[in-house]
């Protein structure tokens, strides 16, 4: 059927949404907290994009952060505690046609997810996961996570944290197969977007550790860096991102960093006296489970109905 010049601009018109179109419900997060600048970055992303909201899905544990697939107005799962990269792997093995981000917090990934964590890393799949770390447990009202910091007081930690927090970074680069990873921190909303959008182009699992405030439970934690810009050291490079002028009069410590040195990126993650901001590490030659897997076993109906038939069949009692 052939168009005319009218019906394609209307066809395009069509494809197109604004910001509006990724709105969710309202979000509940306290006024300040991080979280909101992390939902706004990803809404602009999805705009920008031009991501279709049928055809994008965010998964997220459980958690303030969590809440996160409510706020957008795409396909969501708010999903169990510390689960929300199987789920989403499953839901990119079932369905590779769609954009899959996953929302997950430092409880939720680092601690009662931790073992799903390192698999993800391993298994590459294709999936776009913020962590969004604010160093506590938000939800359930300020408990120590694993990334807070060494002598933190909260409600299981009353006399302070006894260990040195664990870095999500350096763990994400030491795990086989790791693809990307990168730092952002909520209240550089220019970098926090120029991150989000490299990750979402990264094929593979792109990891982004988000430094996020909690103004409810941990209102100062933050404060030494926003007051001392030159505490943050800005990663550029051409295959990474680049500060821009405006912003470098203003976080003047920069550091050229060549994302495909993966020793660098470990040097630099490991430096906790620094506070990294950009992309560590990228390597899109790392295959994706998921290419692995369906290249070997094509997805048709056919193909499906013949596999639930031999399981069904397995449990098949035939009369004596
Ligand atoms: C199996 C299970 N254990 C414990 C909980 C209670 N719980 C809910 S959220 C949460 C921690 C959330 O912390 P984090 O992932 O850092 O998210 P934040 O609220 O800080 O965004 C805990 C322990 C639960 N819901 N399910
Ligand atoms: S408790 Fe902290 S993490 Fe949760 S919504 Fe409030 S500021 Fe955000
Ligand atoms: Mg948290």
């Amino acid at each position: 059927m052939t168009m005319t010049a009218t019906e394609c601009v209307l066809e395009l018109y069509e494809e197109r949404h604004k910001l509006e179109d990724y709105q969710g419900g309202v979000p509940r997060w306290c006024t300040g907290c991080g979280d909101n600048a992390i939902l706004a970055a990803v809404q602009r992303l999805c705009r920008d994009e031009g991501l279709r909201p049928e055809k994008t899905v965010f998964v997220s544990g459980i958690g303030c952060s969590s809440r996160f697939p409510h706020y957008m107005r795409t396909y969501g799962f708010h999903g169990i505690h510390g689960r929300a990269l199987p789920i989403a792997e499953g839901v990119r093995m079932a369905r590779p046609d769609l954009a899959v981000f996953v929302n997950t917090g430092d409880g939720d990934c680092c601690s009662i997810g931790a073992a799903h964590w390192i698999h993800a890393i391993r298994y590459n799949m294709n999936v776009t996961v913020f962590l969004h770390d604010n160093q506590i447990y938000g939800l359930t009202k300020m408990q120590a996570s694993p990334t807070s910091p060494r002598g933190l007081k909260s409600n299981t930690t009353p006399r302070g944290a006894y260990l040195e927090a664990l870095q999500p970074l350096t763990v994400t680069l030491g795990v086989q197969n790791v693809s990307f990873v990168a730092q952002a921190v909520d209240w550089i909303p220019e970098v926090l977007y120029d991150i989000v959008k490299a990750a979402y182009h990264h094929r593979g699992l792109s990891f982004v550790r988000i430094v996020q405030r909690c103004p409810e439970w941990l209102p100062k934690l933050w404060e030494p860096w926003l007051h001392d810009p030159e505490r943050i050291v800005m990663l550029n490079h051409e295959r990474g991102i680049q500060t821009s002028a405006s912003l470098a009069k203003v976080y003047k410590n920069q550091m050229q960093h060549d994302p495909s040195n993966i020793d660098r990126a470990r040097e630099i993650a490991s430096n906790t006296d620094m506070l990294p901001v950009g992309i560590l590490y990228s390597n899109p030659e790392v295959p994706c489970y998921e290419d692995l897997r369906l290249s070997t076993t094509p997805r048709t109906t056919e193909f499906i109905k013949r596999g639930l038939e031999a399981e069904f069949d397995k449990f098949t009692v035939w009369p004596q």
